[in-house]
């Protein structure tokens, strides 16, 4: 049985040294720290650290990330670029989807996620019929999680309405809607899958998108253990429209109406008054925090300084993918929190206050938990990980306890090098095995669609 070595490693308590562990049925096993090193050891010599958890991902866009960016209105908005993302989206053949999703899943392990949420709501034909096998789409995104390696937590999602009250749906949605019934049903077509590094939840576009009904059906019809995702407040114009339906704000209603619970993962809670920060924490549920593309969209901040206060739970996902870099979206949080207070170091708690540290293995770990899996450096705990180059001068000079916060805040490449999911190295030396072929795919299909 191979055993590895690892000079240091990132335990879920903090660094440890000379840890030898093994991998047996793609999870850690026999996680002993201060070894030594046996003959046959495989030797690694980089820091190891838990792969990152992406919880929020529409690969398509991926697509367009950086092509928004000219003012073609000085009201320019979320909503106008929401308007040029359905140009894309009524675009896509299933081929094309899955080229994308190959190149950003490649994009995210070299970037070290180790595990996607993929919010995926893009299911029908470019004239809003099903395909001939409804899942196609899924199965697009999917097999391109298991080309590459990358474990991943399907979220299809059900989406209806255009508007809060069950209005219709427009026409650049049309691919996008299911009635409840077919929706359960691709629900059940996905869930057979038998692969460690799969697996499934259940997802509602926004309480813009969806009834009471549907929801409260589908946590009745659906397996309990799988997460529950929805977009919640990104944007005040959906505060004010959900506040003019309901009198009560998005995340207020969905407690009140529904019931939060430590399945929910919250992403973009942008928007939020202390009650439902309150409603947040006592709950559990994850905030699902995308600082670049919520920067890019001009969403707004997030006070995750108080949810963290109160013993809230949160995590990072790319969302549009402008930005594919975890310092880069864990300073970018840090940072928004700094500009609004004037302050500096806001997220850390008492037992770690490097907020490197702190911040990285907290999105490990509730980023796990908004995919219904044990991550982190564990016994038991899938056996995702990473290699950190080190040897650049910032780092080499760096204690362990620095290694966090010279990458997060003061990095100028990716120092990522080795990539690790379930035991399976999928990249080596920042190169995945299929990175030629899915570049030249992605190059061929943006020809086509641009
Ligand atoms: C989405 N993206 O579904 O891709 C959304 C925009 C909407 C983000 N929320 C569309 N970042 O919310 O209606
Ligand atoms: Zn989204």
């Amino acid at each position: 049985m191979t055993y590895y070595f690892a000079d240091h490693l990132l335990l879920t308590n903090g660094w440890a040294k000379q840890v030898r562990f093994q991998v047996i049925n793609g999870r850690f096993a026999n996680l002993q720290p201060d070894s030594q090193m046996q003959q046959h050891d495989i030797h690694l010599s980089k820091p190891v650290l838990p792969g990152m958890v992406n919880l929020h991902s529409h690969a398509f866009q991926r697509a367009m990330a950086g092509l928004a960016e000219v003012s073609l209105n000085p009201a320019d908005s979320f909503w106008s670029w929401r308007d040029l993302m359905y140009g894309l989206v009524a675009k896509l053949t299933p081929e094309q989807v899955y080229s994308i999703a190959n190149f950003v899943y490649v994009e995210m392990l070299q970037a070290g996620y180790t595990q996607v949420a993929e919010f995926h709501y893009l299911h029908h034909q470019a004239n809003g019929q099903a395909f001939d096998n409804p899942a196609t789409m899924a199965l697009s995104v999917r097999q391109a999680a298991q080309n590459t390696g990358i474990g991943q937590t399907l979220l299809p999602v059900l989406y209806s309405y255009s508007g809060f009250g069950s209005q219709p749906a427009n026409a650049g949605q049309q691919r996008f809607l299911h009635i409840l019934d077919d929706y359960l049903r691709l629900q059940e077509d996905l869930s057979s899958v038998q692969d460690l590094r799969l697996n499934q939840g259940i997802c509602f576009h926004s309480l813009r998108a969806v009834s009471k009904h549907q929801i409260t059906s589908c946590l009745e019809a659906l397996p309990k253990h799988w997460p529950v995702h929805i977009h919640i407040a990104e944007q005040q114009k959906e505060v004010h429209d959900c506040l003019a339906w309901s009198q009560q704000r998005p995340v207020a209603w969905l407690d009140q109406e529904i019931g939060l619970s430590d399945r929910w993962c919250l992403v973009h809670a942008t928007h939020v008054d202390a009650s439902e920060l309150e409603a947040i924490s006592r709950s559990q549920a994850i905030v699902g925090l995308c600082p670049t593309t919520e920067a890019n969209l001009g969403d707004g901040i997030f006070p995750a300084t108080e949810l963290i206060a109160r013993g809230g739970r949160l995590g990072i996902g790319s969302d549009s993918h402008v930005c594919l870099s975890v310092a880069e979206e864990i300073r970018l949080l840090e940072y928004g929190q700094r500009l609004e207070q004037q302050q500096r170091n806001r997220l850390y708690n008492q037992h770690e206050p490097s907020v490197g540290n702190y911040l990285y293995q907290k999105c490990v770990s509730d980023g796990g938990a908004s995919c219904a899996i044990n991550s982190g450096i564990a016994e038991g705990n899938r056996a995702d990980f990473i290699c950190l180059d080190v040897s650049y001068p910032t780092l080499a000079s760096a204690q362990p306890e620095q290694w966090l916060d010279r990458w997060c805040f003061a990095s100028n490449h990716n120092p990522v090098n080795d990539v690790y999911v379930a035991g399976n190295q999928v990249i080596k030396d920042g190169q995945h095995k299929q990175q030629d072929a899915i570049h030249a795919a992605m190059s061929q299909c943006l020809k086509q669609l641009l």
